[in-house]
């Protein structure tokens, strides 16, 4: 494989791990937990791993000795910076538990655990992939493991090949499915332990055991670079606003983070617009008034920060996409045997409520399309071919036009937009992702050699230095609540979106008046890989301001 002169240097580098998972390793269980929410259901679904203790590794005296595994992992969902990290320390992991351990890398994720496609990772193949982006070494994907046809069919090839555990490294509907593996193959006496590991840029698998998902840390890093770029350059030419749009399907985290680490003009956190139950034309009228006093000032230009998720979190819009889900779902055939999209568009309104189709037909033809492009296989709008910052920037435009008719705007408006997503999916892990994937991985492996299953692999204490972080699994049950999903109650990992009290959202409240009118950009410059700890380990802001 052709490498950079950064992959080279970069493929020296030893991941930081915890001081407790150096030498011997003891293991301690803690308090037993229960879920979030529902207990009495969860109880029924999971009577085997519901109520299970949280465990830390700590420092032992003695060098356990551990049965032989054959160990099967997954990369499960959208890319995230770190994943060949996880599968080095697991890798690393499990052949000082037992040097005959043996990995799987099952290909293009769940649906290679179907099909029974895979390889065996060996160390040729892992020291390749050391400290690098992406999900390359195996392959990712979608397929939903939800229905127990899947589930014999996944035990079937398992058990023909020897495998007694299986990682799924996902977000949180992989370690859902993870978690409801892990129950059927203990009701099955299947003797396949099943461990997720938190995965997502989005850093939406978080909770009191999981401090952030991998991947989050480098993604906003790699945006804010770019964001702080783009900014420098609004404030030398004086002429763009700049409508920049940041994946994250349906949380907001990695804009608010962005924000805190550039500061720009204007931030949109679509859990404070569901929250506070605001329209379009609301946003638009609050990103209109700053362009307006800016314009007084006699600044043009500025930058514009959007949650991909956003158009889910407008009551109205909500309410629209909620209809077509199921209008698209029952009519698929015939909306696709319509002989163009202005036919889908008349045939889909004749069919929603008064409500939303009357949002529906007031979008313009080509957002309205997009709300129609298919579902994602877990049945979510692909919000990422949504280019809600081109919506918004038309938007701006007409009401400062109407502004500029009757004589209360004078300035001048130009807009760039930008989407920023798959560039920081795959970028080479930070410092931080790299250390604490490595380290989740090598975490994972300890499950597995103590025979855990339905555990989710978790470090502690991210704030600190790597030395003193503090590894352990949690059970994924503790994480569930019942939602409703495709019409019926199903346990599912709770969400965890932007809490409107919480300190890092906090901190842009504070702070965005200030910013909306003063130029008081931040450029953090890209992510710094070797040099001084206090620039190369930096965490996010949101962690930092959370466990403050
Ligand atoms: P995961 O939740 O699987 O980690 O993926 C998150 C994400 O990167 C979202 O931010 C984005 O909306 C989505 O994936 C895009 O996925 P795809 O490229 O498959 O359309």
């Amino acid at each position: 494989m052709l490498k950079s002169p950064l992959q080279i240097a970069r493929a020296d580098y030893a991941p930081k791990i915890p001081a407790s998972l150096k030498g011997a390793v003891k293991i301690v269980e803690g308090n037993k937990t229960e879920s979030v929410a529902d207990q009495a259901e969860i109880d029924k679904m999971f009577p085997n791993t519901h109520r299970m203790p949280v465990i830390t590794f700590e420092s032992g005296e003695e060098t356990s000795v551990y049965p032989v595994a054959k160990v099967g992992v997954i990369l499960s969902g959208g890319q995230a910076p770190g994943g060949h990290n996880v599968i080095s320390g697991l890798f690393d992991g499990l052949k000082k538990c037992n040097k005959n351990n043996k990995l799987y890398g099952f290909l293009g994720g769940p649906s290679g655990l179907l099909d029974n496609d895979y390889i065996e990772l060996t160390s040729d193949v892992v020291d390749e992939y050391r400290n690098t982006g992406g999900f390359d070494i195996i392959g990712s994907g979608r397929t939903k493991l939800e229905d127990e046809e899947q589930f014999d069919k996944v035990m079937s090839n398992c058990k023909a090949m020897g495998i007694n555990a299986i990682v799924i490294i996902g977000g949180d509907d992989s370690n859902t499915n993870a978690c409801v593996l892990a129950e059927y193959f203990v009701k099955k006496k299947a003797g396949i332990q099943v461990l997720g590991v938190p995965k997502t840029i989005d850093g939406d698998l978080k909770n009191e055991v999981v401090e952030t998902s991998f991947g989050f840390d480098t993604a906003c890093k790699t945006y804010s670079e770019l964001i702080g770029n783009i900014q420098r350059d609004a404030n030398s030419a004086k002429k763009y606003y700049h409508f920049i749009r940041l994946m994250g399907r349906s949380a907001s985290h990695i804009g608010l983070e962005c924000a805190l680490q550039t500061q720009p003009n204007i931030t949109i956190i679509s859990e404070e617009v569901e929250n506070k139950k605001l329209t379009l034309d609301d946003i638009v009228s609050y990103i209109t008034d700053i362009i307006v006093k800016r314009a007084e000032q006699g600044h043009n230009f500025g930058s514009v920060l959007i949650p991909e998720g956003l158009v889910e979190f407008i009551p109205a819009m909500k309410t629209l996409i909620g209809e077509l889900n199921d209008i698209l779902a029952a009519n698929e055939s015939d909306i696709k045997g319509l002989e163009n999209n202005q036919k889908r568009r008349e045939f889909v309104a004749t069919k929603l409520s008064a409500d939303s189709s009357k949002v529906f037909t007031s979008l313009p033809a080509s957002f309205a399309d997009q709300l129609m492009l298919d579902r994602d296989p877990h049945g979510n709008v692909q919000v990422s071919m949504i280019d809600t910052e081109k919506l918004l920037i038309d938007m701006v435009k007409v009401k400062l036009d109407e502004l500029k008719a009757d004589g209360s705007y004078k300035g001048k408006f130009s807009a760039q937009g930008h989407f920023f997503g798959y560039e920081g999916r795959c970028a080479a892990p930070s410092n931080f992702d790299a250390d604490y994937c490595y380290s989740l991985g090598y975490t994972a492996s300890l499950l597995i050699s103590e025979g855990k299953t339905g555990y989710m692999a978790s470090i502690k204490n991210l704030t600190a230095p790597a030395e003193e972080w503090i590894p352990g699994g949690a059970p994924i049950t503790m994480m569930m609540n019942m939602e409703r999903r495709h019409g019926a109650l199903k346990p599912v990992i709770q969400k965890a979106l932007v809490k409107l009290d919480g300190k890092p959202f906090k901190a842009l409240e504070e702070n965005r008046e200030e910013w909306a009118m003063e130029t008081n950009y931040l450029y953090p410059g890209p992510i710094q890989y070797f040099g001084p700890s206090q620039v190369c380990d930096l965490t996010t802001r949101t962690i930092v301001y959370e466990q403050s």
